[in-house]
């Protein structure tokens, strides 16, 4: 079975925050039991009321506990985030339908929840076009940017693939990509400054990339 809470974040302190719900479950499902002596009907009732449910629940607890935590678990792993694959010759931008190895600059990919197809971007800046409309954004499991310090220019390696939340972005240089202007990603903000005063742009972070700025410059 599977929780129906859907709390994203894992607190320290509890192996999982749907404990919040399987908690008051399981003590429902102990609540609710039938009793499991054949007693005569009174001297059941107040026996069952006095130490009946309690003395079994200390015993039992953690077994019935386990099979949730374990449920929980499982939807954790769900949904850690997948690695990123290699894109094609063939494949093209899930945006504007271009060939995405054809062009220069670091490229994009993103991880949907539901789907197994992975949306792949002529560009960063096209990644960035699509994983920014509020619709697609809750769907987003992970995304990915080629690394623009470790990985060539015009034919970027999808071994330097980055997380592309944690990475650093060059906005407004003179290195040419697709679609407008590059979205130049770095995992470090050394690497990315470096970039900057070599090609000119500016550092920003990845809040720092809305679709008003994609659309300022086009
Ligand atoms: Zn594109
Ligand atoms: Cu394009």
């Amino acid at each position: 079975m599977s929780c129906l809470c859907n709390l994203p974040a894992t607190p320290p302190i509890f192996p999982c925050y749907r404990l919040g719900w399987c908690l008051p479950f399981t003590l429902s499902l102990w609540v609710g039991r039938k009793p499991h002596s054949p007693v005569r009907p009174a001297e059941h009732l107040i026996t069952y009321r006095r130490k009946g449910p309690f003395k079994p629940m200390k015993k039992l607890f953690p077994l019935a506990m386990f099979p949730l935590l374990f449920a929980c678990n499982e939807g954790d792993a769900a949904n850690a985030a997948a690695a990123p694959v290699a894109i094609d010759d063939h494949d093209r931008c899930h945006i504007c339908g271009m060939m995405i190895t054809k062009y220069p600059g670091p490229k994009g990919q993103l991880f949907l929840k539901g789907t197994e197809s992975v949306p792949k971007f002529c560009s960063s800046r096209d990644m960035f076009n699509f994983a920014l409309q509020t619709e697609n954004q809750r769907q987003i499991t992970a995304m990915y940017v080629h690394d623009a310090a470790s990985t060539d220019w015009e034919s970027p390696s999808d071994s330097h693939f980055i997380d592309a939340k944690t990475a650093y972005y060059v906005y407004g240089t003179s290195k040419k990509a697709v679609m407008g202007p590059a979205v130049a990603p770095f995992s470090t903000l050394e690497a990315a400054e470096k970039f900057a005063n070599e090609y000119g742009g500016r550092v920003l972070d990845f809040q720092d990339i809305t679709l008003e700025l994609l659309a300022d410059s086009k």
